[in-house]
């Protein structure tokens, strides 16, 4: 099974992370911003590698639409595979290794904002929880929005959160959980803030969770006033 070169290039990436075709997946997703954005003149070949010769400002919203539409689209696959028992465990862990290198082809075409911090978001993956790719997203889209973020990794204790908060206090805080059982530890994390009155919004993320579970644990013995934010994608945590 190998990929058809006259497929557009946003299939190819997909194609690719559905079946753990590392090999190649840079150029495709090259080639893809290129073609959302109607420029193939922009292509630069080095030696078989490709890269974009023009400044970001002009490949962000192709490396956006390549992202929604073709990357996370083919995770989507991947999951809905694995739940579905059709794909085994280490094959996602493979699909993972290539999505993580299209992202990180991606992430040199999007718009950086330099200079001043807009403010600080410490940020992890919560005690149990190895899943970090949508976690990394979030990283990348709040540093080139002006943000500093300390990012804790994955399997974060909410000890070592609340020692960084200590250290660096943040403008807000941003838990990923991809797993219904792991999703217990932003509840843990919220009983926590409320009953110390932490005063920092708190963003909650990952495939695990949804609005009415925030909604949920928000209420759940009082109000948290800082707010507890659902964000289904990292933009919608970028608006937040
Ligand atoms: C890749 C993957 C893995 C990889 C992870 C590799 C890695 N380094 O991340 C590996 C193979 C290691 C793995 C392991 C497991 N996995 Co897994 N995995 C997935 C898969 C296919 C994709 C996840 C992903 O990366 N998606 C792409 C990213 C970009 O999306 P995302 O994380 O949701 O992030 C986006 C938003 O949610 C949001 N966001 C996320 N976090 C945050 C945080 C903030 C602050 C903000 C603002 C926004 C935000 O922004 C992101 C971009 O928009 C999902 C399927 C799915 N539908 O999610 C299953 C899935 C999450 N895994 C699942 C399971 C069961 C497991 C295992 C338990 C399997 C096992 N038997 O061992 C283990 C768990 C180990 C552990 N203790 O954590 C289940 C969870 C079921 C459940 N409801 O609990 C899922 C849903 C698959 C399924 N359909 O059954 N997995």
């Amino acid at each position: 099974m190998d990929v058809d070169p006259t497929w557009a290039p946003g299939k190819r990436a997909y194609f690719r992370i559905l079946n753990r075709l590392k090999d190649g997946i840079e150029n495709d997703v090259v080639s893809a911003i290129a073609e959302k954005i109607g420029k193939n003149e922009i292509i630069k070949n080095n030696n078989g590698a490709l890269s974009l010769d023009v400044p970001q400002t002009i490949t962000h919203d192709g490396a956006i639409r390549t992202l929604n539409e073709d990357l996370l689209p083919a995770m989507k696959e991947v999951g809905d595979k694995f739940g579905s028992g059709e794909l085994i465990l280490p094959f996602v862990l493979k699909s993972a290794e290539c999505m993580k290198a299209a992202v990180g082809e991606l992430e040199k075409y999007l718009v950086k904002e330099e200079g001043t911090s807009k403010g600080k978001l410490v940020l992890g993956t919560v005690y149990g929880d190895v899943h970090d790719i949508g976690k990394n997203l979030v990283k990348t889209i709040f540093q080139n929005n002006g943000y500093t973020v300390y990012d804790l990794g994955k399997q974060v204790p909410l000890q070592k959160f609340l020692d960084k908060i200590d250290e660096v206090k943040p403008d807000a805080i941003g838990l990923s959980a991809l797993l219904v059982s792991t999703s217990k530890q932003m509840q843990y994390f919220v009983e926590h803030a409320r009953k110390n009155n932490m005063g920092i919004p708190i963003l909650c993320g990952g495939a695990a969770i949804n609005s009415n579970y925030i909604n949920r644990i928000a209420k759940e013995g009082g109000i948290y006033e800082s707010g507890v934010f659902y964000c289904n994608t990292m933009f919608e945590g970028l608006k937040t």
